[in-house]
């Protein structure tokens, strides 16, 4: 029989390149989507998998509707993606970031225990829970966490709760420690997108400048569809365990920047953009860099895409939305 997952988070970046990849294995696929009076499957319409997803609907804040969807279900695999994902936004929306982002997997976590006990569960964790600390410059699975947002601390109580689960029911619980990933979906406010969003319009002449926060942290940024790969990996282990994925390469928002505008050839990008004091975040997290040596030895898994090839990757689907309308 075939394999079954449920995908929460499905419409977002994650959901349709994992979706991709799992059909792709002859997975059947349910992807969980709220009641919208306006659907959006463009994402998924990217990847061009919006018609061999099956659809249930329910929302994160609704413990029953999760409960009935793995009671009658009861799908192999649960990939939680679903969150408030927008750093920024977790500041203001404190409240709604932790329902989504803690309660909303301890509602799977007990649909799972009560009523299909053999699923595995997927985590959406985090390198944000790493915050501040580092260990000698890189983070590992042994990095203690200090997270600096709300979103953060959201994320810190699921994965703790998705370890319990594992520890106390021996439940197959596995927390994927994601570093930056990015893509042409990623989502418009997320750093990268609005830089090669923002590149696009100037090369194309439909805006004059880029408006920017902090440009000196570092994140180490990878491609979405390397990473989607890791997460399935993860449960396909032995036993469940604990994950960080990254390239291990780490570069400035100013880097970033400097090698969008370079690939459409505009060398004096310091001409368009203008530094924004409401990009500003109220703490930062300075700089972050994996060592994803269990997942490489354990998993096998490795990135693919390079920091240069995902900038030019995101510029091109960028030029090519534009200059299509
Ligand atoms: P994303 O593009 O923001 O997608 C998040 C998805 O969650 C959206 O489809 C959204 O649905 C859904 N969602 C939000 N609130 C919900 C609710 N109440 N009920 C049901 N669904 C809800 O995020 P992403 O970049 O794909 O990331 C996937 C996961 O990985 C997230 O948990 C994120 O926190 C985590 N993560 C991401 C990164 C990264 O760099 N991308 C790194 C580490 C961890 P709507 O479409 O209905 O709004
Ligand atoms: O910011 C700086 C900003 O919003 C990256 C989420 O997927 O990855 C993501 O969180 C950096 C920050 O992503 C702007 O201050 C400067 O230092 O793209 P971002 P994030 O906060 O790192 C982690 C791993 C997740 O789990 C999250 O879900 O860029 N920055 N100027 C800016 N950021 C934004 N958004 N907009 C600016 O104008």
């Amino acid at each position: 029989m075939a394999k079954t997952a449920l995908v929460t988070g499905i419409l977002g970046q994650d959901g349709p390149y994992l979706a991709q990849f799992l059909i792709k294995k002859g997975y059947k696929v349910y992807g969980l989507i709220r009641r919208y009076s306006n659907p959006n499957f463009s994402n998924l319409d990217f990847v061009g998998v919006t018609n061999d997803v099956d659809y249930v609907e329910g929302d994160m804040n609704d413990e029953a509707s999760l409960l009935n969807i793995v009671r009658t279900l009861q799908p192999t695999e649960v990939y939680n993606l679903a969150a408030q994902s927008f750093v920024k936004s977790s500041f203001d929306q404190a409240k709604l970031t932790t329902e989504v982002n803690s309660l909303g997997p301890l509602y799977l976590l007990n649909a799972i225990k009560y009523f299909s006990p053999m699923t595995k569960f997927y985590q959406a964790s985090t390198s944000e829970m790493f915050g501040l600390q580092h260990t000698n410059g890189y983070q590992d699975e042994n990095t203690p966490f200090h997270p600096r947002s709300p979103y953060g601390v959201s994320k810190v109580y699921a994965y703790w709760m998705t370890v319990n689960y594992r520890e106390s029911y021996g439940l197959f619980t596995a927390n994927g420690i994601l570093f930056n990933h990015e893509s042409p979906i990623r989502g418009i406010q997320f750093v990268t997108r609005k830089i090669t969003d923002g590149v696009a319009r100037i090369k194309l002449g439909l805006a004059k400048d880029l408006r920017l926060g902090n440009l000196e942290a570092k994140r180490d940024w990878g491609f979405a569809g390397d990473y989607v790969e890791a997460m399935y990996l993860m449960l396909q282990q032995p036993a469940s365990n604990d994950y960080v994925i990254g390239t291990g390469e780490s570069h400035t928002v100013r880097e970033f920047v400097e090698a969008a505008f370079k690939s459409v050839g505009i060398n004096n990008w310091k001409k368009y953009v203008v530094i924004d004091p409401q990009y500003k975040r109220p703490a930062e997290v300075p700089a972050l860099k994996a060592k994803a040596d269990r997942a490489m030895k354990n998993l096998g898994w490795k990135p693919k895409v390079s920091f240069e090839e995902l900038v030019e990757m995101m510029v091109k689907a960028d030029l090519k939305r534009y200059g299509s309308k």
